[in-house]
C-alpha cells in the first residue's frame, strides 16, 4: 500500500495528495555524474524532494559488450572522429523503457539533444511538461549512428546554434526549463505567467531598495501606489524593451497581435 504524500500546491493552502511523480526524468549518457550537483541543488532539488519530478541516470558505458568497455567506432565511408554505436545505446535505451509501465508510454518522449534539433524556446518548453517521461539521451564524439535516432528518438532537440562537446549541459537547460513549470515547483502561478518570454515579451524593469542608487532614482510610478499606473507602465516597458533588444522577438510578437485582432 502506498501512501500518498500530501504537499501544497503553489501558494494556495489546497492540499492536494498524490503517490507518483508529474514527470519523470530520464538522463541517458557518458558523463551521468555531471547530472548529480545541479539536480539536487535548487528548485530542481526541491521539485524531487516534494515528490514533483524524479531523475534518474544511466551510464551507457555499462551496457558495452567488450572488456575495453567500448562505445563508439570510425563512421563507415570515412571522416574524422567516432560515433556512438547503435548496438550501445538501444540497449541502454531498452534499459530504461523496460522501467516504465506500459499504460505510461502513451506521454513518453526520447529526446536526443543535438544541434540538429528544433531550437528550445518556451513554447517546446511548455509542450514537452505535458510529458509523464522523457528520456533525454546526450550525444558525444562526432554524432551518433543514424539508425538509433530512426529507431528510439522521437525528437531531436538544440538548445542553440553553437556546438558544445556533449548533449550534458543541453540536457540539464531542457530539465530545468521543463520542471519549472510543472505545477508547484514554482511558488505561485502568476510568477510563471508574468514572466518574460511566457507571453512572448521581455520583463520590465525591476528596482528594490534604495530609492536612489549613485544618483540613479527608483521610476517615481513605482512609488506612487497607483497600481493602474505601474500595470500601465509595466507593460509599456515589456512592449518598449522587445522592440529594442529583442526585434526577432517583437516581430513574433507583432504577427501574433495581427492575427488576433
Ligand atoms: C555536438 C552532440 C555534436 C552531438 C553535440 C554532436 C547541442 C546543442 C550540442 C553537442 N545539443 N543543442 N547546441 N550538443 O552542441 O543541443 Cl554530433
Amino acid at each position: 500500500m502506498v501512501h500518498p504524500r500530501s504537499f501544497e500546491s503553489g501558494q494556495s493552502s489546497k492540499l492536494l495528495s498524490r503517490s507518483e511523480p508529474v514527470l519523470q526524468f530520464h538522463l541517458i549518457s557518458l558523463f551521468p555524474e555531471v547530472f548529480k550537483t545541479v539536480l539536487e541543488s535548487s528548485l530542481l532539488g526541491k521539485a524531487q524532494k516534494k515528490g514533483l519530478v524524479t531523475y534518474s541516470l544511466t551510464q551507457i558505458r555499462d551496457f558495452a559488450r567488450d572488456k575495453h568497455r567500448t562505445v563508439d567506432d570510425t563512421p563507415f565511408g570515412g571522416s574524422e572522429g567516432m560515433l556512438l554505436k547503435p548496438d550501445i545505446l538501444c540497449d541502454a535505451w531498452e534499459s530504461v523503457m523496460q522501467k516504465v509501465p506500459v499504460e505510461e508510454t502513451p506521454k513518453l518522449k526520447t529526446i536526443l539533444l543535438s544541434p540538429q534539433g528544433r531550437l528550445l524556446d518556451q513554447a517546446l518548453a511548455r509542450e514537452l511538461a505535458q510529458s509523464t517521461h522523457l528520456i533525454l539521451v546526450c550525444g558525444h564524439y562526432e554524432g551518433v549512428d543514424e539508425r538509433f535516432i530512426e529507431l528510439c528518438v522521437d525528437q531531436e532537440v538544440s538548445i542553440g546554434d553553437y556546438v558544445l562537446t556533449g548533449g550534458e549541459l543541453p540536457a540539464l537547460v531542457l530539465v530545468d526549463a521543463v520542471t519549472r513549470l510543472v505545477p508547484g515547483v514554482v511558488g505561485n502561478e502568476r510568477s510563471i505567467t508574468e514572466e518574460s518570454l511566457e507571453n512572448g515579451l521581455l520583463k520590465y524593469p525591476q528596482y528594490t531598495r534604495p530609492r536612489e542608487f549613485r544618483d540613479l532614482k527608483v521610476p517615481d510610478v513605482l512609488l506612487s501606489g497607483d497600481h493602474g499606473a505601474i500595470g500601465a507602465w509595466r507593460q509599456n516597458q515589456m512592449l518598449d524593451r522587445t522592440e529594442k533588444k529583442r526585434p526577432d522577438l517583437w516581430q513574433k510578437f507583432s504577427l501574433k497581435s495581427k492575427s488576433r485582432r
